[in-house]
């Protein structure tokens, strides 16, 4: 259940954060399909808790698995996922089944529950399908599993009607089309669980365009950063990927030009990743870009566009994820909106978003780098070059190449295995109709001429071989 099920040339999960079903409908179709991007990762589509003042994170308290919340209802979920299948981009659903709502209210689908009592009518769950209440103490491995997070209500995935309500909710997303998850708080559940569930769960629908016996894909959040975890990442990979949080901390220090970049040159494993294969890899998440700053986020675009470009041009051989989020002042702040629904997110006539969302994944070194790790594709990291410092610089093979500053200017020519010519470096602009909107970099006698300067836009440049002018 390590197989994203990605049509071939394709690449990268974009996490439309907090996107109502219609417009990610839309945007599978107008957009991510004509730019090279995979599949998506929607925000949990299940029945919550309505929450004063709609904070995002009210999609995190389950009250049923009825498919029904302010993403949009049945209909217009499965309405998304068939239009997503048909342009060939991949539906993942962010799967909570740790725990369920601890605030008190109506569900957005009209339901209640009671959870001072424990008892969730419309799945049903009473209180015996649940931990007995305690705080996580995250230096204990039982705890993490057994005890509440952040004061949710706790279920209990070893009991067999646990296992079979969540069995049955993940199937009935995988028959209406999805082709995987995404866990949240895996950390906080029994790998053997886990594993019973996922190994339970029907093969993909071949309705939808998957091939006959292909398995939901599954991707966990498991943070282990410290090495002296009580819980490690690799108890979860015998029967999914787990998110690899050390990619986008360790790389967000660095790109933020607090470390140095040089010793980048053996990126991977060797510096406590896991295997490529083991992983999705990505800059922020939406927990990260509120509550931990050593990961770059869109409000400081320079080194986090570098950062991305970097992940996508890198060999490491792991599913890359790019975060779409909207402007916010303060944590629990809502999407754009309000009490009518979410907004639909609009454009300018650059393609860029409107109404308050960012749409990283619309700007254009996002997407171009996209289309570049498809171009590279099955090609090896080679031709290396740093200048003992901050700036390195790298090929893909004979094609594509990669150059990034995270200090002081680089005016210099550097060897590369791409053939001789002029292309579109398309980090500062595209290849579009035969020519450039952005920077032309030459290629010559084997050697990129890299000029990256300070008061530039960009921190980074790229080059590949399908924008060749
Ligand atoms: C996750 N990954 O494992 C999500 O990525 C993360 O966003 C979720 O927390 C968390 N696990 C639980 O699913 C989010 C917010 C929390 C919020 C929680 C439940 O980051 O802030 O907690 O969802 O809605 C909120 C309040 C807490 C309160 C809790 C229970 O912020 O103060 O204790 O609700 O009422
Ligand atoms: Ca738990």
């Amino acid at each position: 259940q390590k197989d994203p099920q990605f049509i071939d040339g394709r690449n990268t999960i974009v996490h439309l954060f907090e996107w109502k079903w219609s417009d990610v409908a839309n945007e599978c179709e107008n957009f991510l399909s004509k730019k090279s991007y995979a599949g998506v990762q929607i925000s949990p589509p299940s029945e919550n808790a309505v929450v004063e003042g709609r904070p995002w994170w009210e999609k995190y308290q389950p009250v049923s698995y009825v498919l029904n919340n302010r993403g949009g209802d049945e209909e217009a979920f499965a309405d998304m996922v068939r239009r997503c299948n048909n342009v060939g981009v991949r539906i993942y659903i962010d799967l909570v089944v740790n725990h369920m709502a601890s605030s008190t209210s109506i569900g957005t689908a009209g339901n209640t529950c009671d959870p001072s009592t424990k008892t969730y009518p419309a799945v049903p769950y009473t209180n015996e399908n649940f931990h007995p209440t305690c705080g996580v103490d995250y230096n204990d491995a039982v705890s993490i599993r057994n005890c509440e997070l952040s004061g949710l209500k706790d279920l209990n995935q070893t009991q067999d009607y646990v296992r079979t309500k969540i069995i049955e909710y993940m199937n009935h997303v995988i028959d209406l089309g999805v082709a995987g998850f995404r866990v949240d708080a895996a950390k906080h559940m029994w790998p053997d669980d886990l594993d019973y569930i996922f190994g339970s769960l029907h093969d993909l629908n071949t309705d939808h365009g998957f091939p006959s016996g292909a398995r939901a894909f599954i991707f966990q959040e498991v943070i282990d950063l410290t090495d002296t975890d009580p819980v490690r990442n690799t108890e979860y990979t015998s029967f999914g990927k787990i998110c690899e949080f050390k990619f986008g901390k360790i790389l967000g220090e660095r790109f933020a030009g607090k470390n140095t970049l040089h010793n980048l040159n053996n990126w991977g494993p060797e510096w406590g990743l896991l295997d490529g294969g083991d992983t999705v890899s990505f800059i922020d998440n939406h927990d990260d870009e509120r509550d931990d700053n050593a990961f770059l986020h869109y409000n400081d675009p320079k080194p986090y566009k570098a950062a991305i470009g970097f992940m996508l041009a890198h060999s490491y051989d792991t599913t890359t994820r790019i975060l779409s989020s909207y402007y916010f002042d303060s944590r629990d702040q809502a999407p754009p909106g309000d009490e009518n629904g979410i907004l639909s997110p609009e454009f300018d006539s650059d393609g860029n978003c409107t109404n308050g969302w960012v749409c990283q994944h619309r700007w254009a070194p996002v997407y171009n780098m996209v289309t570049f790790r498809s171009v590279v594709d099955g090609t090896d990291l080679n031709n290396w070059w740093d200048n003992g410092d901050n700036q390195i610089a790298f090929s893909r093979g004979d094609k594509g190449f990669f150059a990034v500053t995270a200090g002081g200017d680089i005016n210099t020519n550097i060897p590369t295995s791409l053939p001789d010519g002029s292309y579109c470096d398309v980090m500062s602009g595209s290849y579009e109709n035969g020519q450039c909107t952005g920077k032309i970099v030459t290629v010559s006698g084997g050697q990129v001429q890299v000029q990256l300067t300070q008061g530039q836009p960009e921190n980074a440049l790229a080059i590949h071989i399908n924008a060749k002018l």
